[in-house]
């Protein structure tokens, strides 16, 4: 085997040249990848003994893209463009051999071979679109001319990563070899090449699929349409279907040019760099400075959590989709009994949409018992309580898991806001305790936020964020203070909307600006949908409050078909003009004058005191770095993803305007907007959030 460069060599075996790349971890496509590729196909071309290419890549994966990290740089080396033209116009096949993932640029060097096989467990996929952006190595030309307009735009818009076996069946990859033998399996079908004498076959030069796709234009608009509210706000969606229309009307180069202007035109936009820094964000949240990646791991091979209830529930499903096996407890048998078909149900609608089959809830349903007796955490690696929040009642239930569960074992707590460190002082081991905080619904929210009190030791950390990634979630660790960092934040936000409506703006206009800015959707109409009567007490509801008053005339939200809003019988929400009236006589009552609110002092109200709180947050040492607090505000509470977070998107618009408007409301409305001082040494130093090291 023959060096070319640092990461690539090439070797010949039996007039098989066989370019193999090496650039952990994922073989991106970088300028030294780029180079190695251009020379090893022009070496193997100008040998004579050479008659076919395999291109196959060392480690986990074959080439994961385009590397992101040099975005936005000079460009080094040979282009993209050039290493696919060299492959493609090569006059000898050249076989692309994919384990793991052929991912975006990966997969468009692929589609520039002759040829690809591949392994059973590997996939391939254009998932640009999740960093904003649009294949721009001719995937957008060459996939629609092997899978047709309509996969086509499946895949890109999704970013979906397709497993071998379908990528088979569509003609994305001619033959599949056997795991753990892609070399050989590649040679072999290299010689097979060579011996029948079979053409070079070239992605650009096939036309039959985007022929037929030209008589039936309508897809597009149909497509667009049926994922209307799904690619809300965001660019690249539609971009990646322009590029598909210009597959199938334009001439290949021409097509080609497209999609290198839409391109330039989502790189060179906010949304992409949001989009990308979040790839890295979620990444990144993953290391904690003073837990090293050798921390050693507590095993945690069955887990008790306690309470049946929505959120314990959703817990348990984490774990036993991961093939964990989960004791739930409850106190009353018709609430375990309750909770586990509730549990049930779930699994059985997800059957029904075709997620699971009949045989994996059944699977799922035996890793998942149920009890009444909390002696039956004595041998479980992990409990997590998951019951109603009030301090006693949990420092009763540590007491009590203090006493029952093994040494060794985690003991967490799903409290979102209560104090852990004051939870943990009842036990004798407040280095087993840690916060776990689910967001609802448990099973299908990504985020978990991992609370990390006084005394919680470091292998308890570092099992916790090992966990998260193997059920599924993406977690941030935060520190210990009232709401953590996602509520503590939220509080913000909730404040301004409330008080807005006191001045004049009615909660459909709060909503409507929120939404616009990319919520799913705004406070109120929130507040609706989860209940009113969250934590309202009849008894003690004295009319003092907006929500008071909808609670006594039984607008709870959705559910009594009133709240802030009206619904009809499709719980369709309509202003409500009894709303505005209790608004109206409140602001009467409390002497204010309403005044019109634009909705630019909306947005930036509830927006500006988010940011000066995450900057207290960093302050106090509360969370990591910026990034964590943008990957709780995406993955936890509909931060759109095309604006960072909240952090990500003060440093866009400006910290040095954020600050401003602060300390105008600071000087109109009071001490509630004074900016943290952390902001205000940024602005004076010129920084960002993104310049602070964690
Ligand atoms: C593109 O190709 C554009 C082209 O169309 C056009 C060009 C003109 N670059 O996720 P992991 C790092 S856009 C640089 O934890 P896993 C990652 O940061 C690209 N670095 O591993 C991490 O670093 P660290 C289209 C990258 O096994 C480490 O690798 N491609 C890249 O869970 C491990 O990553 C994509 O969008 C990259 N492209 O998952 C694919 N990818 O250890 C993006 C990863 O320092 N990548 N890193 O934190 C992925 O989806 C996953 O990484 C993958 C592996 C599935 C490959």
């Amino acid at each position: 085997m023959a060096a070319i460069n640092a990461v690539t060599d090439l070797s010949v075996e039996d007039g098989i040249a066989v370019l193999t790349l090496n650039s952990p971890p994922v073989n991106a496509l970088s300028a030294g990848v780029r180079d190695g590729l251009a020379l090893g196909v022009g070496q193997a071309l100008a040998d004579p003994a050479v008659k076919a290419v395999v291109l196959i890549c060392e480690g986990r994966t074959f080439i994961a893209g385009a590397d992101i990290t040099e975005f936005g740089g000079a460009q080094k080396g040979a282009s993209l463009f050039e290493v696919q033209t060299a492959i493609e116009d090569c006059s000898k096949p050249v076989i692309a051999a994919i384990h793991g993932t052929a991912l975006g640029g990966g997969l468009e060097v692929a589609l520039t071979c002759h040829y690809r096989v591949a392994v059973p467990s590997a996939k391939c996929g254009l998932p640009e679109v999740n960093l904003g952006l649009l294949p721009g190595a001719g995937g957008t030309q060459r996939l629609p001319r092997i899978v047709g307009a309509q996969k086509a735009m499946e895949m890109m818009t999704s970013g979906q990563h397709v497993p071998a076996k379908q990528c088979l069946a569509m003609g994305l990859v001619d033959e599949l070899v056997e795991e753990g033998k892609l070399r050989d399996g590649a040679l072999a079908f290299a010689r097979k090449i060579v011996a029948e004498g079979r053409p070079l076959k070239r992605v650009r030069d096939l036309n039959d699929k985007v022929e037929a796709d030209r008589a039936h234009p309508e897809v597009f608009d149909a497509f667009r349409k049926a994922n209307a509210r799904k690619f809300r706000g965001f660019l690249a969606p539609e971009y990646n279907i322009r590029c598909i229309e210009a597959a199938v009307n334009l001439p290949f180069d021409e097509g080609l040019q497209v999609e290198r202007k839409l391109f330039m035109e989502l790189m060179s936009g906010y949304q992409s760099a949001a989009q990308r820094y979040s790839f890295f964000a979620e990444r990144q949240a993953a290391k904690i400075p003073d837990v090293p990646d050798d921390t050693p791991l507590i095993p945690v091979e069955t887990v008790g959590v306690l309470g049946a209830g929505t959120m314990g529930g959703g817990i348990a499903m984490n774990f036993a989709n991961a093939g964990i096996p989960v004791t739930i407890v409850e106190v009353k048998q018709d609430a375990l009994d309750r909770g586990l078909s509730t549990i049930r149900k779930n699994y059985e609608r997800t059957a029904q949409r075709g997620g699971l089959t009949a045989e994996q809830v059944e699977q799922r349903m035996s890793l998942i018992k149920g009890s009444l007796d909390m002696n039956d955490f004595a041998t479980v690696d992990l409990v997590v309580e998951a019951v109603f929040e009030r301090m006693d009642i949990k420092k009763d239930i540590f007491t009590k898991l203090d006493a029952i569960c093994k040494d060794g074992a985690i003991l967490a707590t799903n409290t979102s806001a209560l104090n852990i460190d004051e939870i943990a002082s009842v036990t004798k081991r407040p280095e087993a305790v840690i916060g776990l905080h689910f967001f609802s619904p448990a099973n299908v929210m990504k985020l978990l936020e991992i609370v990390r009190a006084d005394h919680t030791s470091k292998p308890v950390i570092a099992t916790s964020m090992k966990l998260a990634k193997k059920i599924g979630k993406i977690a941030a660790l935060v520190g210990v203070c009232p709401g953590f960092v996602g509520n503590r934040i939220l509080a913000q936000r909730q404040r301004e909307a409330n008080k807005l409506v006191l001045e004049g703006a009615m909660p459909w206009d709060v909503d409507r600006v929120l939404y616009d800015f990319g919520f799913p959707m705004g406070p109120f109409a929130m507040s609706d949908l989860a209940g009113l009567d969250i934590g309202w007490v009849k008894e003690k509801s004295k009319g003092e409050t907006l929500r008071d008053v909808l609670c006594e005339m039984d607008r709870r939200g959705q559910k009594t078909g009133a709240g802030f809003y009206d619904y009809d019988e499709n719980r369709n929400a309509k202003p409500s003009p009894v709303t505005e009236k209790i608004i109206k006589d409140f602001i009467e009552k409390s002497g204010a004058n309403p005044r019109q609110i634009s909705d630019e002092e909306i947005l930036e109200r509830c927006i500006y005191p988010m940011i000066n709180e995450g900057a207290k947050i960093l302050e106090e040492g509360k969370a990591i770095r910026a990034s964590d607090i943008d990957v709780v505000w995406q993955n936890g509470y509909g931060w759109p993803v095309y604006r960072g977070g909240p952090m990500w998107w003060g440093d866009h618009i400006g910290l040095d305007k954020v600050l401003a408007k602060m300390k105008e409301f600071e000087a109109k409305m009071g001490e509630q907007f004074k900016p943290s001082p952390l902001l205000e040494r940024l602005v004076a130093e010129g920084k960002k959030f993104s310049d602070l090291k964690a």
